[in-house]
């Protein structure tokens, strides 16, 4: 009693007024609490909500292209370096994939040995059983990270670095169950060299962040016109034969996040995961920009009928896929500037990648193409798969612009 008086302030001279004392104190208590709840609210809510579509002229938006907009805070490891061990080698014979083809959910396992246990369950019943959930957030996070593309990665030596992920790329944490089953998309030609960066710094993030995860590199075979968002469906349709995914995230393969909090899983909205590049100074280019590393659930997928797969060439199937989003009354989620740092690996434009003539218009009529160009029209052949011990290559027959 000695010490509360004081502690409350004032005088105890009126009647009830160590009473009165009392409810003030209790008033601001409570006034406190609801400020600290605001802030926590308001830090953790989406950063942005859709605004404009991209492309789609509005009376204040005359151009189609999305582009112009603003600022917001917002190896095969061939090669003697590696001395790669020999892959696992699961499937060379050409099969088909995607919508036409009635095969397409009749993929032959990974077989016995090595790739075996791409298809088992991710941990065994008895051990799962006991494991606790993870925690939301890990607790093996650190934070900022530097990153920097100087040194010639040994693959043999990341492989050593990361003894716990299995051939294929799969990891799965072992002292909890992750309900984050993530399947790594990347689209891939020709960059064996920026996909050893990429192995070399995400393998110990991944790992970090206690997801359940694979790496799905997915090869255009061929060299006709590259096409980005095709092959990411591709990657979808072929990773989930191999587990029960729940979680997609699509990274481009030059792009590495500076901030381990920046977490490769998927949110109730779909998610915006290069927020902050910086060749763009470390903001968005703009508002609807979608692009370099995104994540989506499964029914978030399946809402928008996946991605377009007639974007050949650079550019627009970003801000597609964003508008499909838009029309199906999604939001999207992102981090903050600080963590949504990343760093990409300069790099020259690539061969048969060039700007594709028919972006505008494309992206002007994602109302309409959206339902009819996207995973129910998605039709490729699978020419090889192949489970290193990083990731999983697929290699694939993508077709050439119709
Ligand atoms: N990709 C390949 N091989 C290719 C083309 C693209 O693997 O031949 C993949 C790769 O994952 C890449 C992604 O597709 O990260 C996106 O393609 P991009 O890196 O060409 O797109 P970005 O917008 O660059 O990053 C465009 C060319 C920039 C030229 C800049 C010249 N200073
Ligand atoms: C926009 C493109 C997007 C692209 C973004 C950033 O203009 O596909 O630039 O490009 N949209 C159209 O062309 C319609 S970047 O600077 O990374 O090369 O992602």
């Amino acid at each position: 009693m000695r010490f509360r008086e004081p502690l409350l302030g004032g005088t105890a001279a009126m009647p009830g007024a160590s009473l009165q004392r009392a409810c003030r104190l209790l008033v601001a208590v409570c006034a406190l609490h609801l400020g600290v709840t605001l802030v926590y609210y308001l830090v953790g809510r989406d950063l942005s909500r859709l605004p404009q579509l991209v492309g789609v002229p509005t009376p204040l938006q005359g151009s189609s292209n999305g582009a112009a907009a603003i600022g917001q805070p917002s190896g095969e490891l061939q090669p003697r370096e590696a001395a790669p061990p020999p892959p696992s080698r699961t499937s060379s014979k050409p099969r088909l994939g995607g919508a036409s083809n009635p095969d397409a959910d009749s993929r032959p396992g990974p077989g016995p040995g090595l790739g075996s246990n791409l298809t088992s369950a991710p941990v065994p019943p008895a051990t799962a059983l006991s494991l606790p959930a993870c925690p939301e957030e890990s607790p093996l996070l650190v934070g900022p990270m530097l990153i920097e593309f100087n040194k010639a990665v040994d693959l043999k030596l990341v492989e050593e670095q990361n003894p716990k992920v299995k051939v294929g790329g799969r990891y799965t944490p072992k002292d909890c169950i992750s309900p984050h089953k993530v399947a790594i998309i990347i689209p891939f030609r020709n960059r064996q060299e920026h996909l050893k960066y990429w192995l070399y710094y995400l393998h110990p993030i991944l790992q970090r962040q206690q997801l359940d995860y694979g790496i799905y590199v997915i090869n255009q075979a061929g060299e006709s016109m590259f096409n980005r968002a095709k092959l990411l469906n591709v990657g979808f349709k072929e990773a989930l034969k191999d587990y029960s995914y729940n979680c997609f995230v699509f990274s481009d393969v030059d792009l590495i996040p500076m901030n381990d909090h920046n977490t490769y899983r998927c949110f109730s909205q779909p998610r915006h995961i290069s927020v902050a590049m910086d060749k763009f100074g470390f903001s968005l280019p703009y508002v609807q920009y979608f692009g370099g590393v995104s994540a989506l659930s499964k029914q978030q997928f399946l809402t928008i009928n996946g991605f377009p797969n007639n974007y050949w060439g650079w550019g627009g199937e970003d801000d597609d896929i964003f508008n499909r989003l838009a029309f199906k009354g999604m939001s999207v989620s992102r981090p903050s500037a600080v963590i949504g740092k990343c760093r990409m690996i300069r790099h020259s434009r690539d061969k048969k990648n060039e700007p594709n003539p028919q972006r505008f218009d494309r992206i002007a009529h994602t109302k309409e193409t959206m339902l009819s160009d996207g995973l129910n029209t998605l039709t490729y052949l699978v020419l090889d798969v192949q489970r290193y011990p990083l990731y999983t290559k697929i290699t694939v027959d993508i077709g050439t612009p119709s």
